[in-house]
């Protein structure tokens, strides 16, 4: 991409409400435009983001063995009269009516409308274990929408939902969203820990937070230091062998957010220097309810015997959306944005420093070709502007390389490369600059 096509529309100074570092940065960066409150336009740099993360999490479920759906923002009143919940839910759910006065809902979630999908098809033990996903806009009427994305009102769910027969098998279905949550979140270059947590609105009794480490997140966490240590399982897992050992492993030791917190099992279990009390982001949620929908919604399935039981059924949603805002948290510095690889939303920057100089253009549509045929997405910054301001913006921006083109170097056969996160920076030949991009 040429910047001067494109639609990068970075600010100076970022507006005085926005409170925290990756509000701030979005805003500055041209990530997103809020539109109302909690409610966000996705600009070019912030949907390429958005993107990626989206793609990830597919990914990961797709390899868990989930299967991707797409349900309707808009649902009807009366799936949720049958669950119970219509009443329920409260403020947050915001309510409308169509033009035949029926009473719609825009989703704060998807448990009925899967649950409806569900017993529409599925009738027997034969069709089971089967876990259905989207990746679909939420909205909630949040009391307090704030730090941008973080807490929005509409925002990005990737929501997944699984159907068993029985408890023993609802559980492996648990432990493989468990676990393919920690390859996803690693994959984002995140360290997510998973904690014991309350239950809320979606219902049922197991239940456990996935939270990242930052000082600007609104949970606080009380946890073990080893179980922070501890890496993801790794995508080369059997996902049909029992997977309770690895999920174990990783909730034996201690780990709640506040609504669960209990000092005195704490201080129990954990030796005074192995504890750590941190603010984090909840970055997703996962949920065993059982027959919380599926009794009242009468979503049975014949087992062997042929006897009709309500399916078993737990939800699990990633924040995708959110995630834009947390992985900004947990990678910056005082020039900007620092993202990882994974999620870059170019893979680098090239940056002309003397366009109409007829050496430097060429050199950076060698690189520019170069770079697109090895499939590393590059954003050339072709546009008249002083090298200062160009530098500020890439840096600000966060693209994972800069490769700086100018006429002193081009005059040696050189050219600057930049590692983002590190700032180390190599003058070195064009081929091998671009070969360094692409290792
Ligand atoms: N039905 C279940 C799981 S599918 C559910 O709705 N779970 S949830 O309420 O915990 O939401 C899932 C994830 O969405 C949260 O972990 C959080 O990362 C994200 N999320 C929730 N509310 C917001 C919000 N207001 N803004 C941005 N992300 C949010």
């Amino acid at each position: 991409m040429r910047l001067s096509r494109y639609f990068m529309p970075t600010l100076r100074d970022a507006p005085s409400d926005a409170q925290i570092v990756s509000h701030r940065l979005m805003l500055r960066a041209g990530l997103v435009r809020q539109v109302a409150a909690g409610i966000y336009a996705w600009l070019p740099l912030g949907l390429r983001v958005l993107k990626k993360i989206e793609q990830i999490v597919r990914e990961e479920m797709d390899r868990a063995g989930a299967v991707e759906i797409l349900m309707p923002t808009l649902q009807l009143a009366d799936l949720w009269r049958e669950s119970g919940r219509y009443d329920d839910y409260g403020e947050e759910m915001l309510r409308i009516k169509d033009r035949h006065d029926r009473d719609l809902l825009y989703g704060p979630t998807a448990e009925e409308v899967v649950t409806d999908i569900f017993r529409s098809y599925v009738r027997s033990y034969k069709d089971l274990p089967k876990n259905l996903y989207n990746i679909q806009w939420k909205f909630r009427d949040e009391r307090r929408p704030r730090f941008g994305v973080m807490r929005g009102r509409e925002f990005l769910m990737k929501d997944a939902y699984s159907f068993d027969l029985d408890e023993a098998a609802a559980r492996q279905s648990y432990n493989r969203m468990f676990l393919a949550y920690l390859n996803t979140y690693a994959r984002l270059g995140l360290k997510a820990i998973p904690v014991r947590a309350d239950t809320g609105p979606i219902g049922g009794d197991l239940s456990h937070e996935f939270i990242i480490l930052a000082d600007t997140g609104e949970s606080q966490v009380f946890a073990h230091r080893d179980l922070v240590e501890m890496g993801a399982p790794g995508p080369d897992l059997d996902w049909d062998s029992d997977l309770q050992p690895l999920v174990e492993q990783r909730t034996r030791l201690y780990a709640a957010s506040d609504e669960m917190h209990d000092q005195a099992r704490f201080e129990a279990e954990a030796p005074e220097d192995k504890r750590m009390t941190a603010r984090g982001i909840e970055v997703g949620h996962i949920f065993y309810f059982g027959e919380k929908y599926s009794r009242p919604m009468k979503a049975v399935v014949a087992g062997p015997d042929g006897v009709e039981r309500p399916v078993q059924m737990g939800s699990y949603g990633v924040g995708v959306s959110r995630l834009v805002g947390a992985i900004i948290e947990a990678s910056h510095d005082d020039g900007g944005i620092i993202w990882p690889d994974a999620v870059a939303p170019f893979g680098a920057g090239v940056i002309n420093l003397r366009p109409g100089d007829a050496a430097v253009d060429a050199a950076c549509e060698q690189a520019y070709a170069a770079l697109c045929a090895a499939g590393k997405d590059p954003l050339l910054d072709d546009r008249d502007e002083r090298p200062g301001a160009k530098f500020a913006a890439m840096d600000l921006v966060g693209l994972p390389w800069q490769l700086i083109i100018g006429p002193k170097g081009l005059a040696d056969g050189t050219v600057e490369l930049k590692r983002r996160a590190t700032g180390e920076r190599q003058v070195l030949p064009l081929d091998a600059a671009v070969q360094a991009i692409c290792a």
